[in-house]
């Protein structure tokens, strides 16, 4: 059975001490309730070792890594910093990483295999922005990436990436993919695994789904049987919808 996952990906909101707060509430909603999906916060660097130090009961990424290990990278925190913190993973690639930083394929693999060298779990964004969607070129663009990033990694390897699929024109807009539209291309990005590694290691990949995921559209996207979660923005920012979400599993 594939791990179900709910993660949120704080982005650059929050001070510390609205952090402590909701980090706290997360951790005392888990502590009360037994979801059947792992729970992560994706969150910034400033925060993850308090968070580490303090949370047990969820997992913690951080929203970025940096390819290089170690050097003259003013500003770049490395693999090993993470593990140092015993920081669980990092998003990779997300679009905004992609779009502000132009973060290329190449990047983004090297980000991919550096996690992955220091025992990070890499959760591993892709997704077409809108004039690719409307071209018909989502499928391809889905395809490159992914392959580019991922496919010189060992079977090994890709068993411990997480995938998150997400269509950039769903990011932040209140705008969602159809749950058919998820389910479509979920099924296609397992099925360039499995013809590269196999059906039992395509099985074995998480792939969430992310872009205006909230408590009202969820459950019905989570139900489609390629997708095992979501990455959530917005909605990860309150404990109300991210409880609500974190429910959809139980
Ligand atoms: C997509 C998502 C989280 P939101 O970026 O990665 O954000 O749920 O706000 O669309």
């Amino acid at each position: 059975m594939r791990k179900k996952i709910v993660a949120g990906n704080w982005k650059m909101n929050k001070t510390l001490p609205e952090a402590q707060l909701l980090l706290s509430e997360i951790d005392k909603y888990l502590q009360a309730n037994s979801p059947k999906c792992e729970v992560i916060a994706g969150i910034p660097f400033v925060y993850l070792e308090n968070a580490k130090a303090q949370h047990k009961n969820f997992k913690i990424f951080s929203e970025d890594i940096s390819e290089h290990k170690s050097g003259a990278y003013t500003g770049e925190v490395s693999a090993e910093m993470l593990t140092s913190l015993h920081v669980d993973g990092s998003i990779i690639g997300h679009s905004e990483r992609r779009q502000y930083h132009k973060e290329t394929d190449e990047q983004i693999g090297a980000k991919v295999k550096i996690a992955l060298e220091n025992g990070l779990t890499p959760m591993f964004c892709n997704g077409e922005v809108l004039e690719e969607r409307k071209a018909g070129k989502h499928f391809e663009v889905v395809k490159r990436q992914t392959e580019v990033a991922l496919f010189n990694l060992s079977a090994e390897e890709i068993s411990k990436v997480v995938i998150a699929y997400e269509p950039v024109w769903a990011i932040g807009t209140g705008e969602t993919a159809t749950p058919e539209q998820a389910q479509e291309i979920h099924a296609y990005i397992r099925s360039l695994i499995a013809d590269k590694y196999g059906k039992e290691v395509a099985d074995s990949v998480s792939i969430l789904y992310g872009g205006s995921v909230k408590p009202s559209n969820a459950k019905e996207i989570f139900s489609k049987p390629d997708v095992d979660g979501g990455l959530i923005g917005g909605a990860s920012l309150n404990i109300e919808d991210f409880s609500a979400l974190i429910k959809t599993y139980s």
